[in-house]
This record gives C-alpha cells, structure tokens and sequence, in this order.
C-alpha cells in the first residue's frame, strides 16, 4: 500500500547518484537506474521508496536500527550537543561530559570487568583497534612474540585492512592484498553446510576444538587472541550448536589467550540480551561493538577491554599511539546515550528476551512447511531461512547463491527488505518490531518463496 507521496526528483537524484556515486558492495558496473532504490523516509519498522512503497525493514537498515526509524529524541540530543559542542577531540588529555558518560553507561552493560571503553567511529575501525590492543597488550607484556590472530572463515569483521583480514570471507581476501599477516582461520560451526552426517553438537564440539588444534599448530607462545562473533550475522545467521561455545569459552581460558567477542551484530539486545556475550555466557577480554550502540542514527563504535588487563597495560606500555579524529565524537556519544537510554526506558532487551523473540521464532517457524524452505532458524532477533531444491539431504542449488538474490529481488517487490547470503535469506528486525509486523513479514516472506520456486523449480 502506497501510503506517502511519490517523491518528486527521484529521476534526476537517481541519474546524479549513477554519475558520481560508488555505492558499497555493489557491482557498479552493470548498475543501472532500473536497479537503483532510491530510499526517502522511514519510520518504526518501514521504509518508504520515492515511488511511495511502504516496505517493512527485516534488516533494521543493516542489522543496525535496533530502536527503529523516527526517534525525533535522538535527533533532538544529538542537535543539542551539536549546538553546544559539535566537536572536540579525546586526544591528549581532553575529553567532554558526553563521552565520559558513555564510557561509563557502556561499562556498566558490558559482563565481567569489560570496564575500560576505547571509542571509534565504525564496527570495523573497533576491530582495527581490537588488533592493536591485542597484539600492544602481549608486546608490553614482554610477550612481543604473541602476535597471531584466530578468527574463522566466513566471519565478517569489517572493511578495513584489519577487518577484511580478521574476516573470513574469500572473495573480500581476493581483493586489495596483500592482507595483514599473522591472522589465521579456523572452520566455522556452519552445522547445516558443512555438518555432513555428524549429530550437530558432536559437530559444535570439532568446530570448537579447531580453535585448540590451530593454538597447537603455532605454539600457545606465538598466539595473541581469538576473535569471533557469538552468531555469525552477515556470514548467514550461524547459530553454533550449543555445544560449541562452552569448549571454545574452555579453551581460552585453558590457553593464554585473549578472547574478543565482535559483538557489532548481537550487542544492545539483538539476542534479547545486552550483549550476545551474555546471552551465551562467554567471558570475553574485549568486545568490539558498533551499530545497535546508535541505533545507527549517528556513526559510532567501541571497544571495551578487561579493566585489569588495561591496567596491566597501562602500567607497562607506555603511551598508545592509537586514536581516530572522530574517536568519542561528542555529538555520537550524545546520540547513542540517547538510544541506550530508550532502549532501558522501554525494556527493549527484556521484551525481546521474553516476548518478541519467542513470537518471532514461532512465526518464522512456519515457513518451515515451504517446498523452497530447507531449515528455519532463529535466536533473539536473528533469523535464517535455508533455501533448497529438497528437505532432507541439506543438498544446494546448483549456482549456490543465485537462488537466494532471485528471493531478495521478489521479497524487495512484495515490500519485504531480508538479506540474501547465499542461498540463505537472513533478517534482523528492529527491536520495537510488533507482533502484526512479524506476521506481515511471514506473511510476504511467504509470498515471496512461493515466487522463487515458482521461477527456479
Ligand atoms: N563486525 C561485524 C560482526 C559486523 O557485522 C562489522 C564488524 C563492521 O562494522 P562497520 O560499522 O564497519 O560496517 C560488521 C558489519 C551485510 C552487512 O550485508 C553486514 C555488516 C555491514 C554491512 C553489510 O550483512 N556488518
């Protein structure tokens, strides 16, 4: 239903953004107007299009807009502060009241002693300063030697050099190498690609003991840290078997090795939870977070490391030549204090613990039955949908990966944003999602695998 006004200058913003615009992601060479979406308004769980198409966002922007579109108090905290001090830096020995206060609101929803927050300006410059942390932390520990990152493949920490690389994602490694040396990467717990015919928990505990195999490989001596996501997001929404993280959680704490959680995904109440940390009970040295700290509403990310492992540092590094110009940006921090404290005002993480998520995964349950649909599955406010010739055998498509761009395309016209990867339709939902919302979202979702087998069968 067409429920706002045709947007008058779409045409022409349509071919000045082909001449000039590089988009992200996007094969720009066989970009054409034709493709082009152009996005005018949003609000609560919808987004509008400038042909006036009210379409329900299942990504919450890009697994972001956590508190949904239209929070003029967000706005409004973020022109104030823009007002009174738009900018100034964290460098040197200055600071401002918004940054001390989010340092301080950050710590106290982080687990564990995660107390002592560095700031940046994306998910991927946060992991950046992961790597240095990690790799300054060991050297000032006398350890210079324990340099080697483990991550694991199709893990995405990012588009910067250090987040390419910490990622594990082939076709990004294939472009603008060389990559960082001294990170590598183990199989993911990916049960239904790549579990073949083991019991998926006996599968999360091999997954999980690659990390202790890879620890063995190089020498414990030569091992910095091992970072991960507590659910794979933009790898497809890869919920590890439940075995699997308490062996991880036990091999970190068996090794002398720090373990950060890249939480830009599952962090502010994603798994219905301040942190996907807690909702798995990992005790991470670091976490990286981004994303769901604004709501996306301003750019901005963090890290939070071990208050006693800081400390050690501290006392031992000396000073760290590491910061961003927009590192603690005042009129950020003013933006993402306004958000977390939406996000405690309306109990957005206990509702999605103990109301919308288990609605959510009941709903999207159904899908289950499709001919198309080889497994559904979910976690908070996550949600995956296989897509396969047939149930049982787990089997692919030929073309791995087109059948799920041909579901993206008819979920976009049945007025439905879910992410393709691969064959794997994923979303992610605002927080503030309604139950009527989740079921127009099955509701087209629905109508949207029909259209795919329809084509592909
Ligand atoms: N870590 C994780 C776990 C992420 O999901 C980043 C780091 C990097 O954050 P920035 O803010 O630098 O983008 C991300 C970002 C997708 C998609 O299509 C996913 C992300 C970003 C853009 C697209 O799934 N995740």
């Amino acid at each position: 239903m067409n429920t706002k006004p045709n947007f008058p200058d779409a045409d022409a913003i349509k071919k000045t953004n082909l001449k000039h615009h590089w988009h992200a992601f996007t094969d720009m060479g066989s970009l054409d107007e034709k493709q082009l979406r152009l996005i005018t308004q949003a609000k609560g769980s919808h987004i509008w299009d400038s042909d006036g198409n009210k379409i329900l966002d299942g990504m919450a922007g890009l697994w972001c807009v956590n508190v949904g579109y239209g929070r003029d108090e967000i706005a409004d905290a973020a022109s104030a502060q823009m007002k009174e001090l738009p900018y100034y830096n964290t460098f040197f020995k200055s600071t401002h009241s918004p940054v001390a206060q989010l340092a301080e609101k950050i710590a106290s929803l982080t687990p564990g002693d995660l107390n002592r927050i560095f700031f940046n300006t994306s998910g991927s410059d946060s992991n950046d300063t992961v790597l240095r942390i990690a790799r300054a932390y060991w050297a000032g520990k006398g350890k210079p030697e324990k340099t080697i990152v483990i991550a694991r493949k199709n893990a995405y920490h990012g588009s910067t050099m250090a987040g390419v690389t910490l990622g594990g994602m082939e076709a990004m490694h294939s472009q603008g190498g060389p990559l960082i040396p001294d990170i590598v990467h183990i199989d993911q717990p990916y049960w239904y690609d790549e579990g073949g015919d083991m019991d998926p928990e006996e599968f999360g505990l091999m997954r999980a003991r690659a990390l202790e195999e890879e620890i063995d490989k190089h020498g414990e001596g030569r091992i910095a840290a091992f970072i991960a996501e507590p659910i794979q997001g933009a790898g497809g929404v890869i919920i590890p078997p439940e075995s699997y993280w308490p062996e991880v959680m036990r091999i970190c704490k068996e090794r002398d090795i720090l373990f950060c959680a890249d939480e830009v995904i599952c962090g502010f109440g994603r798994l219905g939870e301040w942190f996907g940390s807690i909702h798995y009970d990992l005790q991470p040295d670091m976490i990286s977070m981004a994303k769901g700290l604004s709501s996306a509403y301003l750019p901005i990310g963090a890290v939070a490391f071990s208050e006693a492992r800081a400390q050690e540092m501290f006392a031992t590094a000396g000073e760290f030549f590491h910061g961003y110009t927009y590192s603690g940006h005042p009129s950020c921090c003013a933006a993402a204090l306004k958000n977390i404290e939406i996000i405690e005002r309306e109990g957005l993480v206990e509702r999605v613990r103990d109301h919308i998520a288990p609605i959510f995964a009941e709903k999207l349950q159904t899908l289950a039955d499709h001919p198309i649909v080889g497994e559904v599955r979910t976690r908070g406010l996550l949600g995956a949908i296989e897509l396969v010739p047939e149930k049982p055998s787990r089997k692919r498509f030929e073309n791995y990966g087109t059948v799920g761009t041909i579901c993206r395309d008819h979920c976009f016209n049945n007025g439905l944003v879910m992410r393709a990867v691969r064959d794997s339709m994923v979303c992610s939902p605002p927080l503030i999602i309604t139950e009527e919302e989740i079921d127009e979202l099955v509701a087209k979702a629905r109508k949207s695998l029909d259209d795919t087998w329809a084509e592909v069968k």
